[in-house]
């Protein structure tokens, strides 16, 4: 405010003595002892790894906050629109590594901590991962904030401040266990903002009244108010000084909650209830990946967060003085999912109830960007529940429904059967509020995230709106991953490699620039050293198996990676039944005809949702075929199977680029996109895959002679799916029978343990088709191997995809957005 800034005279006192931050070596050192014996109150006498760590965030963090401090003036000044980006989840991993890599202070920092006595790789990898995020929608939000600071665009991420992040996985027999993870500790990332806070309100009741100005307008009174404290995270941009903000909000009791009368009657457990009940709301992240649950906490935790987002919005956007017809112009909000789809009603409620303006529906404010079309994770609240919670949102909805529902009845008349299926309210029994057809009805732009799924939208779950809006409503963005993280970050040999190829570092800015590689794929030195690194990369991964699960595979070995959330539709099991199939035949080979075999390690790593049996037996199924087969003296090298605990952002980082081999393996038209692939093919490593999500733009792209695929296409599911349902038993590949007889022959364990995931496929239609596939899934694994075969032409084969991965940079992506979305041009630096 006016009042708090510093008058004119003293200004040059404060510009003299203005922090910098470190610009050396030399610098940096000096920050850190400082910070080690200040902040942390400690020595050099008592000095571990983890202060080490503290005390160069810390450095690092104070940069950054300078940085923070300039981009929010500039964008201020400037006055321009800005990007809000609303995500319930933002899957960030470490942000050390990161920091040091957009500053361009590695080196400095290495060197540094070198002087102080510490390996910087140690020092790095005490980072707890911050892991707000369930998989792919989570790290996609991340990749965005890091392209959009990059690019320079004014943008504001807004998520929750959960306590907890998702699990940990721990595997004790071969069974997952779900172990909390408390990451906050000790984070020096976050600023927490005690003056930044907004009261939010529950449950209550809804009457007629006078606002400010003696307009008649509904007038909601809560029952229930929780106090939300903003903390900011500062998100730097690669090689500029831009540096952007997370802001997520924490929960706690509003001011006057704590009743000191109880407390003071001894009746301490309810005085501190009314706390807890608030703190709950962000206290920790939902765990399911691809299924809505419909509690009413996680209700709760979205329009806290929603609310709490809007009105920070508009507050900004009020301080600019600009009258509300201007809004459009300022603001773009994008909706991560339906997640936060109730900031649809939320500012039509603060719009027309607070601020006394007429109903208008035709803001282009919100894009909705659609990730499933599993039906089973498409959101709907009851009724019931939404009235109860949020009352006055309850009657907004259904003023929305009915001005929809009235324009579609002029469009369409007479057409009861249309108005039933598109109706926001589904006429169920409890009645539902269907949010996927709120956000399209309240969105100007609607975008699934790869062009197979784009287009599936259409035809599919959102068909009706087609009609009803046009085809210009519906758009696609293929998803995009930032090759900071995910290459220079990740393999920083690999990236050195190549940008001593290509021109500099600049490929990191314009990843298009990978295309001079073409040039160098039959240079054989280049050739040779690109397999050194890839080589090394999968000597780092043997060790670490090696210490974490005392099993030693070879490196030379093909090693052929599953990594991703557990998941019927993403098809663990089919790979599992693959691998048995292989153990099989190797077994029945001949010690000759087994040496000419090509060895494999296939690694498996992802989380099941803690309440998703069916995924945990996979889990169970993996471990027990590697306890098999990892000592069958038979077998030996020629096959080794491996489950990675707790699969999460830093081990991926170290996985990835180790890979040979990548499934992606999903019953066609399942996985929206994928970004895992990309992040594969990026560092050198081929994929088996279907012919689903941003695998086929991944072909396109590469070229299909660079890419195993395999399987029914999405436009023949459906008919399979029937096809089985109308027959009395389901006729099973036989190369899957096999599998399953030794599944219930007890080869692999306890049998029964097993009988759901074999009657999925033989009892219950097989839905994942995994026996359809499967023949033309081990085929194309035998075509791998004989590709791997020749290593010269593998090496190119990974070359040459590299060179053309250009277009899956999440820069490309967040340009898009801009363009065809927001409509915003970036800030000038
Ligand atoms: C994923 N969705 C898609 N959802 O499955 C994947 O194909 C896509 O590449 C990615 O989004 C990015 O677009 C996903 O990760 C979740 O985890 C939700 C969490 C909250 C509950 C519903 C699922």
């Amino acid at each position: 405010s006016v009042e708090a800034s510093i008058p004119e005279p003293q200004r040059e006192a404060w510009t003299k003595n203005e922090f910098s931050g470190f610009k050396n070596k030399d610098d940096f050192e000096r920050e850190v002892v400082r910070h080690v014996e200040t902040t942390l109150a400690r020595s050099l006498y008592n000095c571990d790894q983890s202060a080490a760590y503290s005390a160069s965030s810390l450095a690092f963090r104070d940069r950054l906050i300078k940085d923070w401090n300039k981009t929010q003036q500039r964008q201020t000044f400037a006055d321009q629109k800005r990007i809000y980006y609303l995500s319930l989840e933002f899957l960030m991993g470490r942000a050390l590594d990161n920091a040091m890599l957009n500053l361009g202070f590695k080196d400095v920092a290495k060197e540094g901590l070198a002087e102080l006595g510490f390996q910087i790789e140690d020092i790095i990898g005490q980072e707890h991962d911050a892991a707000l995020g369930n998989g792919g929608l989570g790290r996609l939000a991340a990749c965005f904030l890091d392209s959009m600071a990059t690019l320079n665009f004014s943008a504001w991420g807004y998520g929750l401040r959960y306590r907890y992040g998702i699990f940990k996985q721990e595997i004790i027999d071969g069974y997952q266990v779900e172990v909390p993870d408390y990451w906050l500790d000790f984070n020096p990332w976050e600023f927490p903002r005690h003056d930044v806070t907004v009261d939010i309100q529950f449950y209550g009741n809804v009457r007629k009244g006078e606002n400010e100005n003696g307009k008649t307008v509904s007038i909601w009174e809560g029952g229930e108010t929780v106090t939300a404290v903003a903390y900011d995270v500062p998100t730097p941009g690669y090689d500029t000084p831009s540096t952007n903000n997370l802001r997520l909000w924490s929960s706690k009791a509003a001011s006057g909650e704590f009743d000191f009368q109880k407390f003071n009657s001894g009746d301490y457990e309810s005085s501190v209830a009314d706390q807890q009940r608030a703190e709950t709301i962000s206290a920790v992240l939902y765990p399911n990946d691809n299924l809505d649950r419909g509690k009413e906490l996680r209700v709760k935790q979205q329009y806290f967060w929603v609310a709490a987002s809007l009105y920070d919005i508009v507050r900004r956007f009020k301080k600019s003085g600009r009258s509300w017809n201007e809004f459009p112009d300022q603001v773009a909000i994008q909706l991560n999912d339906t997640h936060p789809t109730l900031a649809i009603v939320e500012l039509q409620r603060i719009l027309v109830d607070v601020e006394g303006l007429e109903w208008d529906e035709a803001w282009s404010i919100f894009g909705y960007t659609n990730h499933t079309v599993l039906p089973e994770a498409l959101e709907k609240w009851p009724v019931g529940l939404i009235e109860h919670l949020l009352p006055r949102h309850l009657q907004i909805i259904y003023d929305i429904n009915l001005f929809f529902l009235q324009s579609v009845e002029s469009q369409f008349p007479g057409d009861s059967d249309l108005l039933t299926r598109v109706s926001i309210i589904e006429e169920s029994q409890p009645k539902m509020v269907r949010m996927a057809y709120l956000a399209v009805v309240g969105s100007h732009k609607v975008n699934g995230v790869a062009e197979l799924h784009s287009d599936l939208i259409k035809t599919t779950i959102f068909k009706d709106f087609v009609t009803i809006f046009g085809e210009d409503k519906f758009t696609n963005v293929t998803n995009g991953v930032t090759p900071r993280r995910w290459l220079h970050q990740a393999n920083p040999r690999l990236s050195e490699l190549i940008a001593s190829k290509v021109g500099g570092n600049e490929y990191l800015k314009d990843l298009t620039l990978l295309n001079k590689l073409e040039l160098f794929v039959d240079d054989k030195e280049f050739r040779k050293e690109w397999a050194e690194i890839k080589y090394a990369n999968k000597v780092r991964l043997a060790k670490y198996i090696k210490s974490t699960l005392n099993i030693n595979v070879n490196p030379a070995a093909l090693f052929d990676v599953q990594v991703k959330r557990i998941h019927e539709y993403k098809r663990q099991q089919l790979n599992i039944y693959g691998v048995i199939h292989r153990y099989l035949t190797l077994k029945a080979m001949g010690p000759e005809e087994r040496k000419k075999q090509q060895p494999r390690v296939s690694i498996f790593g992802g989380k099941a949702a803690p309440g998703y049996w069916m995924a945990k037996q996979i889990i169970h199924l993996i471990n027990n075929v590697g306890s098999v087969v990892n000592k069958d003296p038979d077998i030996g090298d020629l096959l080794k199977v491996i489950f990675l605990e707790d699969y999460n952002v830093s081990k991926a980082e170290m996985i990835i680029p180790a890979s040979d081999l990548s499934e992606h393996i999903s019953t066609a038209g399942t996985e929206a996109s994928g970004t895992s692939n990309m992040k594969f093919v990026l560092n050198g490593g081929l994929i088996i895959g279907t012919c689903d999500g941003a695998n086929i733009e991944i072909t396109r792209e590469i070229g299909q002679e660079n890419i195993f695929l395999f399987g029914v296409l999405s436009e023949d599911v459906e008919d399979l799916r029937h096809a089985h349902a109308s027959k009395e038993q389901h006729v099973i590949d036989p190369a899957l029978t096999k599998v399953f007889e030794a599944i219930q022959g007890g080869m692999f364990g306890n049998p029964q343990d097993f009988n759901a995931m074999i009657s999925a496929v033989r009892d219950h239609g097989d839905f994942y088709l995994v026996s359809d596939d499967f023949q033309s899934y081990i085929d194309t694994h035998s075509s791998v191997d004989e590709a791997y075969r020749n290593q010269e032409e593998w090496v190119s084969m990974c070359i040459r995809s590299v060179a053309r991965m250009g277009f899956f940079s999440s820069d490309r992506c967040i340009n898009e957005y801009a363009e065809g979305i927001w409509n915003i041009e970036p800030l000038a630096v």
